[in-house]
């Protein structure tokens, strides 16, 4: 029985049309995927009821026993997870968790490079819009327009002239592996901290089918919604703690002895007050998932299709981005086939299949128009799907590119889709 239909019928149905949603259409936005049940039911369980501001052991509040049970229990899951000493698992969001990483190593108005937005970064890495680009002086790097991957001579060129505290590496739309080990000896030869944002790729990390940046990196920040297929938050990890005696970190308190502690301090009390502990014990559950082999194959299988499916589309005349993919992104140039990002959006949406638009590397469009789309593997593999799914995808994607204003061919599609997602369904126990 559901308390939300006898309470508040009106949430009832809002609830169950994003359910039919999710079970009836093809979702391949890159940054989504669909949770355990058993994640769902903790993250919607009573803990949301608990305040606990503070850390396991040293709250604000009385009554934490279990909450502090069911943190340590995320803590120490995910250092096995990601083979690393130390781990928050507090921030809300990946912005947040960026935002303490780069308040516990930058003071306001200090020198940081990242990638650029527009070529496959992320808004906390020093877009003009977002407090990172607003609070500090980041230098963008980019991508080359030859290869499509992260241009080193720029990156090197920029380090020596600007001599950052902190590099970032990592984004949003970038399809290939980080280059942790590169970047590091970028930020060695300036003395800068790095840190690398693997909110796209942390489930493929921990699956150990992308490199870790672990040993490369001084802080390590992630989601913990996409790849690695928990609930909506933040995390961020250090793979060895060290003391703040490299006279770069500034001392947030005399009392502070190693850089995790800074860490935790800027994330509570600095940036956040009572800790999400229903999420926090939902974060848990994910990362014991995630410690299953069965979480390994799903990582390969994210790949594999992705791989397979970028070498469809370069069947099919697709300029992406690159050339292919590493990962669970595909970044695409629409520019050869005559249709903008947001008309392929609208397109593939009214054919039963949800993607983004999104700025490609040198784009002369709007981020609202953009000349890209990202597709992403992920949720669909999660539903199950392999390469014989896959190929129907990709068919039924460059059908509604090729007839983005024909609504009887969309239509038609949809029809197609909404019987394949029969076949796979995601949350049996929801269904009306
Ligand atoms: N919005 C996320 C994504 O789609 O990749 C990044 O924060």
């Amino acid at each position: 029985m559901s308390y939300i239909e006898t309470t508040d019928p009106e949430l009832f149905s809002i609830l169950n049309r994003e359910i039919n949603r999710e079970e009836s259409t093809l979702e391949l936005i890159a940054s989504e995927n669909f949770t355990s049940p058993a994640i769902l039911e903790m993250a919607g369980g009573v803990m949301t009821n608990k305040y606990a501001e503070g850390y396991p052991g040293k709250r604000y509040y009385g009554g934490c026993e279990h909450v502090d049970e069911a943190e340590e229990l995320a803590r120490d899951r995910l250092k096995a997870l990601f083979n690393c000493q130390y781990a928050n698992v507090q921030p809300h969001s990946g912005s947040q968790a960026n935002m303490a990483a780069l308040m516990t190593f930058l003071e306001p108005g200090d020198t940081v490079l990242g990638l650029d937005l527009s070529h496959g970064g992320h808004l906390t890495h020093g877009s003009l819009v977002n407090f990172s680009g607003q609070l500090y002086n980041f230098i963008s790097y980019h991508v080359s327009q030859e290869s499509g991957r992260v241009d080193f001579d720029e990156v090197n060129q920029l380090a020596k002239k600007h001599k950052p505290k902190l590099i970032v590496c990592g984004g949003s739309a970038y399809p290939r592996f980080i280059e942790f080990a590169q970047f590091r000896e970028v930020a060695d030869k300036v003395g800068a901290f790095l840190m690398a944002d693997i909110a796209h790729p942390s489930g493929l990390v921990a699956a150990g089918v992308h490199p870790s940046p672990m040993n490369y990196s001084h802080v390590v920040t992630s989601t913990t919604h996409k790849t690695l297929r928990g609930p909506r938050g933040g995390i961020i990890m250090m793979g060895k703690d060290f003391e703040n005696t490299w006279g770069k970190v500034v001392p947030k308190s005399g009392r502070v002895k190693n850089v995790s502690e800074l860490v935790d301090s800027t994330v509570m009390p600095g940036i956040q007050g009572g800790p999400l502990m229903h999420i926090i014990a939902a974060k848990a559950i994910a990362f014991g998932e995630a410690l299953k082999p069965d979480f390994k194959k799903y990582a390969i299988q994210t790949v594999e299709n992705a791989k397979y499916m970028a070498d469809l589309f370069l069947e099919l005349d697709y300029n992406l981005i690159s050339g292919g993919t590493d990962t669970h992104v595909i970044l695409i140039n629409l520019s050869n086939k005559n249709i903008t990002g947001k008309q392929a959006e609208i397109s593939l949406g009214h054919a039963g299949m949800t993607v983004n638009k999104n700025m490609v590397p040198f784009d002369e469009r709007s981020p609202f128009i953009t000349s890209g789309i990202r597709v992403g593997t992920p949720a669909v593999t999660t539903r199950g799907m392999g390469k014989h799914e896959i190929k129907n995808i990709v068919h039924w994607i460059d059908d509604a590119i090729n007839s983005f204003d024909n609504i009887a061919k969309l239509t038609k599609i949809k029809t197609e889709i909404n019987s394949l997602c029969e076949s796979f369904p995601i949350y049996p126990h929801l269904a009306h």
